[in-house]
């Protein structure tokens, strides 16, 4: 007997399918895998997608944004926010549309995030050639401006057929909820396709309940993992973003206090483990505190977890001293990374299983006691600095700087802000709030130091407002980031989304500013004052103006004091809030910190870049190959 069919357009197939997938979190809970489509309509995708999204705007909702770049990085902090387990979906028109996209799955890409993409593509027929927004290459007949998509997405196709559907569809999902490969998935539309029907399987609509698959180490390779972290006396943690995202992090507290093994953690796995752990040290690399920086250069054995080990977090290879590399990680890539011993195995099923193989009760492995007494000091000690660096008063006459916003944020909740979930991606912000945040749960800690894009903030902090409307969010971003994108503000407000912004105009990419002059560099096309011509007027960018225009509250404080009660009001009411500051860019937090490298240039006319040049050449003399 043929199976019974229903005939519907590919738009509304894609749409009733997505619909009805659920998948079974972690706690056993089953919920819609996608929760909805952030739209923005155009041609290629009005007509088709838009009348199918009408059709079942009840079962999947569509919400409009303001640029298809900032809903992209809400959809991605959404499944950010979710721990991978649940998605949104993105469709754009055909050409500037879709391209807009392309940042955000780059963005996804690099920091390994689910998002479901679905541009409008060129006609299939060709009949219309070329239509508006069409690119036209000389050379290929097949290529539209949603070929950019390809080298930034982990599963990529163009549906030329209704038909194909049937195995696209799935096959993108089955990318996105595998922790190996999860990422990314792009499906490419052409508008005439997305119109056509085609009589489908009834059966594709009652697709199975997803599962994230939680894979158990091969046996031999944790027999080796296990033999490798018993010849150590001197461990430490590196705990990535994949903790978080395996649910690990009971697992990794009972791991660390059980074997005596201190953590660190990366910007991606930062709030994995509570911040008043007696064994968490800290951030670790570039902006890493001093207990977890000097312990990783004495370390023998670094066992790192769920970590792309990328280049902030050991400080371009100059941080790990002689440590042997145990590479615990649910992709094999990153596992084997730099001559490290892979483990390759879902995070917490990982430690679980090392801990055994170590030994539970009286007889189990445990680092040298002198080291894990040492660590436990580092960590009371940088706990009582961190509070001395965010509650000293900005001395008279002078900006406040990041640390004093940070203390002022954190202190404006009536207790412990257990619920604050602070969201950050670029510009000097990162490095302060993964020395200085607290994060007491999982997820707290929402930041892009992946792709590190300016514009991720605002768009994040909604994206993550979907999938904690309970959590206060609050974006704290640098003037130069919320002027690259803040379209999504007005997003937040229209859809009753509440996000807490807090600005802090410094005047400039004060970050880059000071690299620049690390590097020898004169002060150059920075700060905003280096860069008026001749004749020319001082920028005056008015924050607070710009978003009340927005449709946000706003207020400007004109010191920390008056800070923490702006953030108390803004705490209080019910639509997007923005508090705006003024800081310096010249002070930052000295303590802690590690070498970056940066390529400076091998001949100058400038003393300065002859001097840093020395010094890298010096650093680089320190780097593991
Ligand atoms: C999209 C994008 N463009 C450029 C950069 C490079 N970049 C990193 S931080 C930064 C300046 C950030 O300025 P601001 O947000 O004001 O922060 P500040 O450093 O002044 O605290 C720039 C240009 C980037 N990370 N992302
Ligand atoms: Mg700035």
């Amino acid at each position: 007997m043929s199976p019974t069919t229903i005939r519907l357009t590919m738009a509304q197939a894609l749409v009733r399918y997505l619909a009805a997938l659920r998948i079974e979190l972690d706690d056993g809970r089953v919920v819609p895998y996608c929760a909805g489509v952030w739209s923005i309509f155009g041609h290629g995708n009005v007509a088709g997608l838009g009348e199918a999204l009408w059709a079942e705007r009840e079962a999947l909702p569509t919400y409009r944004a303001h640029n298809e770049q900032g809903m992209a990085l809400a959809a991605v902090a959404y499944a950010k926010a979710n721990f991978r387990q649940r998605i949104m979906a993105v469709t754009t028109s055909i050409g500037p549309g879709a391209t807009n996209v392309v940042t955000a799955a780059a963005m996804a890409h690099v920091n390994r995030l689910p998002v479901l993409i679905l541009p409008g593509d060129i006609f299939a027929t060709r009949a219309p050639d070329p239509v508006l927004q069409q690119i036209e290459s000389f050379e290929a007949g097949d290529v539209s401006a949603n070929d950019c998509f390809r080298p930034v997405v982990r599963y990529f196709d163009r549906l030329t057929r209704p038909e194909q559907l049937l195995y696209a569809l799935p096959r993108a999902i089955q990318v996105m909820t595998d922790p190996a490969t999860c990422g990314p998935a792009c499906l490419a539309l052409p508008q005439d396709v997305q119109a056509e029907a085609f009589d489908y399987p009834e059966e594709f609509f009652q697709p199975a309940v997803l599962r994230i698959r939680r894979p158990a180490p091969d046996e031999r390779e944790l027999a080796d993992a296990l033999a490798l972290l018993k010849t150590a006396r001197q461990p430490l943690i590196v705990a990535g973003g994949g903790v978080l995202y395996a649910g690990a992090s009971q697992a990794l507290a009972a791991f660390a206090s059980t074997h005596g093994i201190p953590v660190v953690e990366t910007q991606g796995g930062k709030s994995a483990l509570a911040w008043d752990h007696a064994l968490n040290l800290g951030a670790i690399g570039v902006c890493g505190s001093p207990g977890a920086n000097a312990m990783a250069r004495e370390a023998d054995v670094i066992l790192a977890v769920g970590t792309r080990l990328q280049d902030f977090n050991t400080a371009s290879h100059a941080l790990y001293g002689q440590a042997r590399l145990l590479g615990l990680n649910v992709q094999a890539f990153d596992a084997h990374k730099w001559h490290g011993q892979a483990l390759v195995a879902d995070a917490r099923l990982g430690l679980e299983r090392l801990s055994q193989g170590l030994g539970p009760g009286a007889a189990h492995w445990a680092a040298d006691t002198a080291w894990t007494q040492q660590a436990r000091q580092h960590a009371q000690a940088w706990r009582e600095r961190v509070t001395a660096l965010t509650t000293t008063a900005t001395p008279a006459g002078a900006l406040p700087y990041d640390a004093e916003v940070i203390g002022a944020v954190r202190d404006s909740a009536p207790d412990s802000p257990a619920s604050d979930v602070v969201v950050c991606a670029a510009g000097t912000l990162p490095a302060e709030l993964h020395k200085l945040w607290r994060s007491s749960q999982p997820g707290n800690y929402h930041m892009d130091y992946g792709y590190s894009c300016m514009g991720y903030e605002i768009a994040g902090a909604l994206g993550a407002k979907f999938a904690r409307p309970e959590a206060e969010v609050i974006v704290m971003v640098g003037d130069g980031s919320y002027l690259m994108m803040n379209s999504e503000l007005a997003t937040s407000v229209m859809l009753g989304k509440k996000i807490i912004v807090v600005v802090l105009d410094n005047r400039g990419y004060g970050c880059i500013e000071r690299l620049q002059v690390k590097s020898g560099g004169a002060s150059f096309n920075n700060m905003l004052a280096d860069c008026i011509p001749e004749g020319g007027e001082p920028s005056r960018v008015d924050f607070v103006l710009h978003a009340r225009g927005l449709g946000a509250d706003a207020v400007k404080a004109a010191n920390v004091t008056e800070l923490k009660a702006a953030m108390q009001a803004a705490r209080a009411a019910r639509r997007s809030q923005v508090v705006v500051i003024d800081t310096t860019h010249h002070r930052t937090t000295g303590d802690g910190g590690a070498w970056w490298e940066v390529a400076i240039p091998e001949v100058s006319q400038r003393p300065e870049v002859r001097a840093a040049h020395a010094h890298y050449l010096d650093q680089k003399g320190r780097q593991r190959l």
